[in-house]
């Protein structure tokens, strides 16, 4: 589940009185990514694209770098995720019906895929920037049990999702189906993939229902720090040619990150920053 500690000093680096400040850990910050050698650091800003050096001469890079920002974007995006001031990044509240829900007064974002594949870590990778935000995870399956919104700043919503498959709420389907089918200011589904796993049958759940709606979505492969890259190459591709044959709604590129290490976690700051209406860059398709 998902949680922000209130009553501390949101938007500053210090905690509160008698604790320690707070303070982002290594490479959550771009500045700190810039600084590592080049391999390392075109490994962790573009995961996707370091990967396709792997691939054979000849093959088809075409869904590899649709979305390539440079540096002075991912820069504008980096500086949305850390507000300042009393509109800095705060929870903005749960809910398991859509009628529950905070207004839907900023475009939004949300996190879906199976339980365990990574989505409450991943968001609180993406808000690392602000540690003062707590986003709890958890090694059991099933952790997050309602929806739970967070503002950034004036700029966007992003939505943590309940996972689905083992554990999964018993109200899921009401819940999620409702959610995607009412929320206007919904602009893109993120749908985790577990990059080790691989596409499971339990990943069709999300990938029907999205598809069934007409939702615009994207998926993201997760973990991949777990994963070696022979077996993160064949998943990837596998993937591929999965959206390319069999889906309408799905976005051709795929974001890969790990949680961990923050790898692809700036870049997909500034896919969110740019499908949110906040940044404006061309896409090549
Ligand atoms: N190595 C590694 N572990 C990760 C990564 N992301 C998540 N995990 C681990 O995977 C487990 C599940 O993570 P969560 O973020 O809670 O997963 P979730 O999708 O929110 O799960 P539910 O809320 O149960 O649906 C935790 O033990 C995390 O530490 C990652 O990028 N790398
Ligand atoms: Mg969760």
């Amino acid at each position: 589940m998902l949680r922000a500690l209130r009553g501390r000093g949101r938007g500053r680096a210090g905690g509160a009185a008698g604790r320690p400040p707070l303070s982002p850990p290594p490479l959550a910050a771009l500045a700190q990514v810039l600084r590592l050698e080049p391999g390392r650091l075109a490994g962790v800003a573009f995961p996707l694209e370091r990967l396709a050096r792997c691939l054979a001469p000849g093959a088809d890079t075409a869904a590899f770098g649709l979305f390539r920002p440079g540096l002075a974007e991912l820069r504008r995006a980096e500086a949305l995720f850390r507000p300042r001031g009393p509109r800095g990044v705060r929870y903005a509240g749960s809910a398991v019906r859509p009628g529950h829900a905070p207004p839907p007064a900023l475009p939004e974002v949300c996190f879906i895929g199976r339980s365990n594949v990574g989505k409450s870590s991943l968001i609180r990778a993406l808000f690392s920037l602000t540690p003062e935000v707590e986003v709890r995870v958890s090694k059991t399956p099933g952790h997050t049990k309602k929806m739970n919104f967070f503002n950034v700043g004036k700029y966007f919503t992003l939505v943590d999702m309940p996972g689905y498959g083992y554990r999964a709420p018993q109200d899921f389907v009401e819940m999620v189906e409702a959610y995607l089918q009412e929320r206007h200011n919904l602009k893109r589904t993120f749908l985790l993939v577990d990059g080790v796993a691989g596409l499971q049958k339990t990943d069709h759940i999300g990938i029907d229902m999205l598809e069934e709606f007409g939702i615009p979505y994207v998926l993201v492969v997760t973990k991949i720090d777990r994963a070696s890259k022979g077996l993160l190459l064949r998943n990837v591709l596998e993937i591929q040619e999965f959206v390319k044959e069999k889906t309408q709604g799905c976005f051709p590129q795929l974001f890969l990150v790990s949680s961990l290490e923050f790898s692809g976690v700036h870049l997909l700051r500034c896919f969110i920053a740019h499908v949110t209406g906040n940044l404006p860059i061309a896409e090549t398709s």
